[in-house]
């Protein structure tokens, strides 16, 4: 397969390679795409040396498949035409499609068969796609009426500057000097900070809302209800999130470990009393989202449950689904 990858030296590019790479993907050739700024410049890749090209939309058509690692705006703009009719089959990591109700938007161990046939696929947030790896098994078997959800968001989220900006804030505030920040809202170090991306009218984050958007469309659930306060950590890579569940049929941690333990893709990470829980540093580079602290809810009793997730947000969160998502189609 000739593969293009646009945005290809951002952190979700690079990963993207390495995955490929990982997973034996079927690669022909690798054609990396980026600003005029990088074009030309050769990079040592998982495939070897690579020179990167400046962003064509007819260079990108001539792909068999195309990841998008770049903004929304930019998806929006150029995606439709790289994916049109003889063009390229188009993956999309921004958030410019996924709310379309004609762009499937895919988890490919939840509802992957949605990918097949289609020229344009949307890639979810990594918040919901961690989340959705515990949570769309439980829905399954136990059907979810409610959930609450509370995020630790690693700096990855805001890409390769959000990783430095975190290293250097914390070499920073180590040596007694001020923090800066410019990615994050405030210095991350040692800090957390209750805001992602932006405020809406209702008083939650887009990044909030995206949570309840995506996994209403993944789940096809309209009717689940689901709330989120999603902050912002200073941890490098692995998001971790606290999620109370309301269920529609009775259920109990030893369930809902079976269930869970039978899922590609999760690994359930559960016994408190050899200190075994999720966790971002033991999250962090592994392809499974690790589920613990599965417990019954002090709220809601036995149509309830507590738990924890931690998965690697350049991984599951990103790249991984992407390249999963490609596997589908070939
Ligand atoms: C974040 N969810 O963590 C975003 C990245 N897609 O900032």
């Amino acid at each position: 397969m000739r593969i293009g990858i646009v945005g290809a030296t951002g952190a979700v590019g690079q990963e993207t390679i390495q995955v490929l790479k990982d997973r034996r993907f079927p690669v022909t050739e690798l054609h990396l795409f980026a600003s005029e700024r990088s074009a030309g410049k050769t990079t040592e890749t998982a495939f070897g040396p690579v020179t990167i090209e400046a962003f064509s939309v007819e260079a990108t058509r001539a792909m068999d498949i195309v990841f998008l690692a770049v903004s929304g705006d930019f998806a929006k703009e150029f995606a439709p035409a790289i994916s049109s009719a003889g063009g390229a089959i188009v993956i999309d990591n921004s958030s410019a499609f996924r709310y379309d109700d004609a762009v499937p938007l895919v988890v490919p161990e939840i509802n992957g068969r949605r990918a097949l046939g289609q020229t344009l696929i949307a890639n979810p947030n990594c918040t919901t796609a961690i989340l959705l790896m515990a949570l769309a098994p439980l829905h399954a078997e136990f059907g979810v009426k409610r959930a609450i959800v509370s995020t630790y968001q690693a700096a990855s989220g805001a890409g390769a500057e959000g990783m430095t900006e975190l290293a250097e804030g914390a070499r920073e505030f180590l040596a007694g000097q001020p923090v800066t920040a410019s990615k994050f809202a405030h210095p991350l170090a040692f800090n957390l900070i209750p805001h992602i991306d932006s405020f809406q009218d209702n008083g939650y984050t887009r990044e909030e809302m995206k949570v309840l958007w995506e996994t209403r469309k993944i789940m096809e659930a309209p009717e689940v209800l689901l709330s989120c306060t999603a902050v912002r950590v200073p941890t490098m890579r692995a998001h971790a999130e606290a999620v109370t569940i309301e269920t529609l049929r009775p259920i109990t941690p030893a369930a809902a470990r079976a269930v869970l333990a039978k899922t590609p893709g999760v690994q359930v990470t559960d016994d408190p009393a050899a200190k075994l829980y999720p966790m971002p540093l033991t999250a962090s580079t592994k392809y499974d989202v690790e589920v613990g602290r599965i417990r019954e809810s002090l709220v809601f009793g036995d149509t309830g449950l507590d738990f924890f997730v931690c998965g690697d947000q350049l991984l599951k969160g990103a790249a991984l689904n992407t390249v999963q998502i490609a596997e589908i189609l070939i």
